[in-house]
């Protein structure tokens, strides 16, 4: 039984730290720390030498362990995770498990915390999940919407000066038959011209969340001067960043640092979702033809990606949309880039296509600007097939716990069904 770390109260042991001349940064609070990137971007920060108060209620583990699941990579207690970060950190990390539903006891976090920034990484993130049934579309778009309502509320009254970097997703604009750019267009409509918020077509209860975010968050900067990045994510890769490699380790990633890894039809992502079954010999499982495209982008950079609009602010008042991806791939085409790198670890990938669960456009145009991230110094620092080359052994190395939960691959929610 691991207890509950016992620090000398936080607030005493910062202000005597700054006393000794300590710099502490920026303070962060990272709301869904204990998630798949929550987990890596808390060390990281913790790393560049900020301060980071990691929140979650840990859900996600539980709604894994709901649909059957199981996370290939182990993440044991969270305690132990927080005890290791913090001790490799000399004591900046603060870890609190609560609720974002609990309006209450999100205003004491901001009130206590008074934080420089929030990263708001903390809802319910799977689109099959959401379509499962009334009771998961209602789960999903609670948490989700009441959650970030809860978080605005709390920083207009403790925090107002705070910049919110908001996880969106690029599934908030869909497959339009146009480029798709970073939240405004200008448009001209029976003889007059106006720069508007481009149209947003969702297209699953969860991803539908993430506009009813959107909408909530920029009324908020207009109405009360908050500030915020909304980040229209694409589709994140990977299991390592190198905050994770520590000196002495018998590993080159320490596994107690290590993120977490799904691979389930529920919580698997695409790209993921293909490393786990090639590792298990599972004929890749493509939905329908295959030809659908979205933009993809690797943890570490996702982590990167964040970094940099944290240090680059908008000004009060202000709501800047960034998307964020690093190329744009169809399903197929990654399929067959498992395959290929699959090969040189001895694997004999093959590719199944099954039909498509879910209600989305086959063959769509597919060209999302993204010109903010590069303009403020984003460098994508590895390629697919380098990330995959990481990805591979260390999965293969969880070959067992893949393996336990192979009969939970295929997907058995039908989005045309409403149960
Ligand atoms: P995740 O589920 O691993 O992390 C979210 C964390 O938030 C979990 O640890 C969960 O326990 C916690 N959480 C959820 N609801 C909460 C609540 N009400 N109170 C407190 N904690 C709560 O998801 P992730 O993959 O790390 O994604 C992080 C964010 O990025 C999500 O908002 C997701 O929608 C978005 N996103 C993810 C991807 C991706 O491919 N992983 C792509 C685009 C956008
Ligand atoms: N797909 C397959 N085979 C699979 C799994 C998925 O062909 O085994 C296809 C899907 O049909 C879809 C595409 O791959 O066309 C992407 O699916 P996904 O499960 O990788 O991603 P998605 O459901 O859109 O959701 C994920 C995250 C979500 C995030 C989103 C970014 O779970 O949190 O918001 O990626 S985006 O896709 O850009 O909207």
């Amino acid at each position: 039984m691991v207890s509950k770390p016992k620090t000398l109260g936080r607030k005493a042991f910062r202000s005597k730290a700054i006393s000794q001349g300590e710099d502490f940064g920026l303070k962060v609070m990272v709301l869904g720390a204990d998630g798949y990137l929550g987990r890596p971007l808390s060390l990281h920060l913790l790393r560049l030498g900020h301060e980071v108060i990691g929140v979650d209620n840990l859900s996600r583990r539980r709604r894994v362990r709901e649909v059957g699941g199981r996370s290939a990579i182990s993440l044991g207690n969270p305690y132990i995770w927080y005890n290791r970060v913090n001790a490799l950190h000399g004591g900046r990390f603060d870890w609190r498990i609560a609720d974002l539903l609990d309006g209450e006891e999100v205003e004491y976090l901001f009130e206590y915390y008074k934080p420089d920034a929030v990263v708001h990484l903390a809802e319910q993130p799977s689109a099959p999940y959401s379509q499962m049934d009334r009771k998961h579309a209602v789960d999903t778009q609670t948490n989700n919407t009441i959650g970030t309502l809860n978080v605005l509320f709390a920083i207009k009254k403790y925090a107002p000066d705070c910049h919110l970097v908001k996880l969106g997703t690029m599934g908030e604009w869909g497959t339009p038959n146009v480029d798709i750019p970073e939240g405004k267009f200008e448009i001209k409509y029976r003889g007059r011209k106006d720069t508007l918020p481009f149209p947003k077509q969702a297209g699953s209860f969860y991803h539908l969340t993430k506009v009813f975010d959107s909408h909530n968050i920029t009324y908020t900067c207009r109405t009360w001067g908050l500030r915020s990045t909304d980040i229209m994510q694409g589709v994140v890769y990977g299991v390592v960043t190198d905050d994770m490699k520590v000196e002495g380790s018998i590993d080159m990633y320490e596994p107690a640092l290590l993120t977490r890894f799904d691979f389930d039809q529920y919580f698997g992502t695409s790209l993921n979702r293909f490393c786990a079954q090639a590792v298990i010999d599972f004929p890749l499982t493509i939905y329908g033809s295959g030809e659908q495209k979205r933009g993809f982008i690797a943890l570490r950079d996702s982590i990167q990606c964040i970094t940099i609009a944290l240090n680059n602010p908008p000004e009060k008042g202000e709501y800047r949309v960034w998307n964020q991806f690093d190329e744009c791939y169809s399903i197929l085409e990654l399929a067959s880039l498992v395959q290929r790198v699959g090969s040189e670890f001895g694997m004999d990938v093959k590719i199944k296509a099954i039909p498509n669960p879910r209600v989305e456009a086959s063959k769509h145009w597919y060209n999302p600007v993204r010109e903010q991230l590069p303009a403020h110094g984003f460098k994508p620092t590895h390629t697919i097939e380098e990330e995959l080359r990481i990805t591979l052994p260390i999965l293969m190395k969880n070959k067992d716990r893949i393996e336990s939960r192979r009969h939970v691959i295929l997907p058995s929610t039908d989005w045309r069904e409403a149960k």
